[in-house]
C-alpha cells in the first residue's frame, strides 16, 4: 500500500531474516517494511533520477511488493512509466564476503543503485535476477534505488502498448513496479547458485536414485577448497571435495539411492526434503534446501502422459496473480487464497501464462497439484520471432524459468508460450527449436510444449511434432473464430479426434476453455451465469469422451483486468475485466465454482 508523503528519515531498518518461501540457501533477508516510491511522469533520465532520489523530497511510503497502477484502470495505467523505489536499511550482522541483492519479479525494466552506485539491471519480468551488493556498508544507512520501467512495446515479451491503429496489445494488465519480493542475500566465500534435484527409477519395484547437481561459485579472486555434504530424507548423498579456481564455477554432483520410495502424486503428494552444507575452511559457510518428490513422468506412444506408469486425466482451473487491490503484488497470504480455492475446487493442475510465484509452486508440490509451467511469449507474431534480440529475451525467460524451477516435482510441462503465430514461419519455428533444444538440455524429465488456439481452419503443423505436449485453448461456442469456424460447440469433438490423429505421439491437453459470466440471466444467453455453467459442463461433457486428453483446465479461476476496452466475447462486457472466472475479481464464487467442482469431483472418482 502507498501512504502519505515521506517523513524524515527515522532510524534505517534492519531487513527480517528469512525468506517467503522455504527453497533456497541460507542468508536471506526480506528487505520489507517501509519503502519509498515516486512517479517519474517527465521520465527525467537515470542520472538526474539518482540525483533526486537522494533527497526525500516528493517520496511517498509504500511496502515492497508494489504495483504502483494497481487500482488504476486508466489508459495511461495501462500503458506504463516510470517510478523509482528507494529502500533504505542497515546491514544484518554477522560475517560475510559478500552481498547479492535479489528481486523475485520486477515489470519491465530494473536499473539498481546501492549507496550511489549502479550495480546492475535487468528486463523482463515473473522471473528473478541477482545483483552484486557491491559497496554495501557495514554500519550506518544503505540507500538502495531501483527504477522501474514499466513501458512495454511490441517487441517486448510479453508484448504490450499500443499499436499505431490505437488498438491496445496483451492479454493481461501491465502492471508496473516491484511485482514480488526483494531479499539482500548474505554470502561467504562460496555460494550455491543453482541447484537441481531430479529422481530416476528404472522400474516400478526399482529403487530409486535421487540425484543432487549444485553449482558452486567461488567469490573469492583466488582458488579455495570447498565440500559438499548432504542428505535427501536422512539418506545421506556422497559429494567430492573440489578447488575451485579464483571467481570460478564448479559443478558438485551427488546421489543417494532409496531403496523403497514413497512417491509423490496428487492423491499423495509425499515430499522429501534435500539438506545441503557447503562446508570452506572448517566451518559451514552455506546451507541450502530443496523440498522435491520422487516421481516419474512418461508419454507413451499413443499422446497418454504417465505418472507413476499411471495415465491421469487432469483438471483444474488457469490463473493469474493479481486482484483488484494489490494488482499483481501479491504477498503470502493472497497466493495461498489461489492455491486454497483450487483445493476446494478439486483441481489437480493449474498453469498461468508466466512463471508462477516460488510460493505458489511450493504449495503445488505440497497439495499435489500439476503445473502447466509456462514463459510469457503471448500471441507473439512471426516477424518478431524473425529479430534476434526478441527471440534472445525469450529464450532467456525459458532458460531461467527451467533454472529456477526444475526441482518441483509439480511441474510437469514447460510451455514455450501461448497463442503465437497459428501457422509457425521461420522466426516461430526457430525460436521453438531453440527453445526445445536448450529446455531439453537443462531438464530431459519434463515436457516440452505449446499453448495454442483450437482453429479447425490451421491444419497440422509439422514443427509441433517435435514437442512432446501440446495444449488447445477451446472456445467452441463462445468466439466465432475465423470464418466462425468455432461459433458451433458441437463441431469440438470432431476438432480434438483430428488433433489427436494429427498429433498422435504429443500428449494432448486443453490449456484453456471457458466463457464470460457476469450477471443473471438465461443459460442461452452469453454472459450470463448460467451459459458459463452450461458451457463449462458441456465441454467436460466432451472432454471425458476422450482417453487420450490429459488434462483440462478452465480459464480461468478468478476474474482479472485485461486491457482499457476489452470485451472478451461478452455482449455486456465490464472493461477492463475478464470475467470467465469462476470466481469474480472480489473472490466470490459464481455458480459454475459449484457445478464444476461437482464434475470434478465426480471424475476424480471422490465424494
Ligand atoms: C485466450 C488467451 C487468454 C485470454 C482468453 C480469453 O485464448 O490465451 O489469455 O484471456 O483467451 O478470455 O479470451
Amino acid at each position: 500500500m502507498t501512504g502519505a508523503l515521506a517523513p524524515a528519515p527515522a532510524s534505517a531498518e534492519k531487513p527480517s531474516p528469512g525468506a517467503l518461501y522455504t527453497n533456497g540457501p541460507s542468508g536471506r533477508f526480506l528487505l520489507d517494511g517501509g519503502w519509498y516510491r515516486r512517479a517519474d511522469a517527465a521520465n527525467v533520465g537515470q542520472a538526474r533520477g539518482w540525483q533526486r532520489s537522494r533527497s526525500l523530497r516528493g517520496w511517498r511510503t509504500t511496502t515492497v511488493p508494489n504495483a504502483a497502477n494497481a487500482g488504476d484502470e486508466s489508459r495511461r495505467s495501462y500503458i506504463g512509466g516510470v517510478w523509482w523505489y528507494r529502500k533504505d536499511f542497515e546491514a544484518p550482522a554477522g560475517a560475510a564476503t559478500d552481498w547479492v541483492v535479489r528481486f523475485e519479479s520486477v515489470n519491465y525494466r530494473a536499473t539498481v543503485w546501492l549507496n550511489g552506485r549502479r550495480i546492475g539491471s535487468h528486463a523482463g519480468g515473473y522471473l528473478p535476477f541477482e545483483v552484486p551488493g557491491r559497496g554495501l556498508r557495514r554500519t550506518g544507512t544503505n540507500h538502495l534505488v531501483v527504477r522501474v520501467d514499466s513501458r512495454r512495446d511490441e517487441s517486448a515479451v510479453p508484448p504490450s502498448g499500443r499499436r499505431k491503429d490505437g488498438r491496445f496489445v496483451g492479454g493481461w494488465w501491465n502492471y508496473a513496479g516491484i511485482l514480488r519480493e526483494v531479499y539482500l542475500r548474505r554470502v561467504d566465500t562460496i555460494d550455491l547458485v543453482n541447484v537441481h534435484v531430479f529422481p530416476r527409477r528404472s522400474c516400478d519395484t526399482c529403487p530409486a536414485k535421487v540425484y543432487v547437481r549444485a553449482v558452486a561459485a567461488n567469490l573469492q579472486g583466488i582458488p579455495v577448497d570447498a565440500g559438499l555434504t548432504g542428505t535427501v530424507g536422512g539418506h545421506k548423498i556422497e559429494f567430492r571435495r573440489a578447488t575451485i579456481s579464483g571467481r570460478g564455477f564448479h559443478l558438485f554432483r551427488g546421489s543417494a539411492t532409496i531403496e523403497n520410495p514413497h512417491l509423490w502424486s496428487p492423491t499423495d503428494p509425499h515430499l522429501y526434503t534435500v539438506k545441503l552444507e557447503v562446508e570452506h575452511g572448517g566451518g559451514v559457510v552455506q546451507q541450502y534446501t530443496q523440498r522435491t518428490g520422487i516421481r516419474i513422468l512418461q508419454v507413451d506412444d499413443s499422446g497418454r502422459m504417465l505418472l507413476n506408469g499411471k495415465h491421469l486425466a487432469l483438471r483444474g482451473a488457469s490463473m493469474h496473480e493479481e486482484d483488484p487491490t494489490h494488482g499483481a503484488a501479491l504477498g503470502p497470504a493472497e497466493i495461498t487464497a489461489n492455491l486454497n480455492l483450487l483445493r476446494d475446487l478439486g483441481a489437480n493442475m493449474t498453469r498461468s501464462h508466466y512463471p508462477l510465484h516460488p510460493l505458489a509452486l511450493e504449495l503445488a508440490d505440497k497439495y499435489g497439484i500439476l503445473v502447466w509451467s509456462e514463459v510469457p511469449v503471448y500471441q507473439m507474431r512471426d516477424a518478431l520471432f524473425r529479430r534476434s534480440t526478441v527471440r534472445r529475451d525469450a529464450l532467456d525467460m525459458v532458460r531461467d524459468m527451467v533454472n529456477r524451477d526444475r526441482s518441483h516435482p509439480s511441474v510437469i510441462v514447460w510451455s514455450l508460450g501461448n497463442e503465437n503465430t497459428s501457422k509457425p514461419g521461420v522466426g516461430f519455428t526457430r525460436y521453438l527449436r531453440e527453445a526445445t533444444r536448450i529446455t531439453r538440455r537443462l531438464d530431459p524429465t519434463r515436457l516440452v510444449g505449446l499453448a495454442f488456439p483450437g482453429y479447425p481452419t490451421v491444419g497440422k503443423q509439422e514443427v509441433y511434432t517435435t514437442l512432446d505436449a501440446l495444449g488447445v485453448n477451446d472456445y467452441f461456442g463462445w468466439y466465432p473464430g475465423p470464418q466462425n469456424s468455432i461459433a458451433d460447440r458441437a463441431t469440438l469433438s470432431p476438432y480434438l479426434d483430428r488433433l489427436h490423429d494429427d498429433y498422435s505421439k504429443q500428449a494432448l491437453f486443453v490449456t484453456e476453455f471457458g466463457a464470460e459470466a457476469n450477471r443473471a440471466g438465461p443459460a442461452t444467453e452469453k454472459g450470463t451465469w448460467d451459459f458459463q455453467a452450461d458451457f463449462l459442463n458441456y465441454h467436460l461433457g466432451v472432454f471425458a469422451q476422450k482417453p487420450y486428453l490429459n488434462g483440462a483446465l478452465v480459464w480461468i479461476l478468478r476474474d482479472f483486468r485485461v486491457k482499457p476496452g476489452y470485451d472478451g466475447g461478452n455482449p455486456q462486457p465490464q472493461a477492463p475485466y475478464n470475467q470467465k472466472g469462476l470466481v469474480d475479481a472480489t473472490g466470490s464464487p459464481k455458480p459454475a465454482f459449484e457445478s464444476v467442482k461437482r464434475l470434478f469431483r465426480k471424475e476424480a472418482g471422490l465424494p
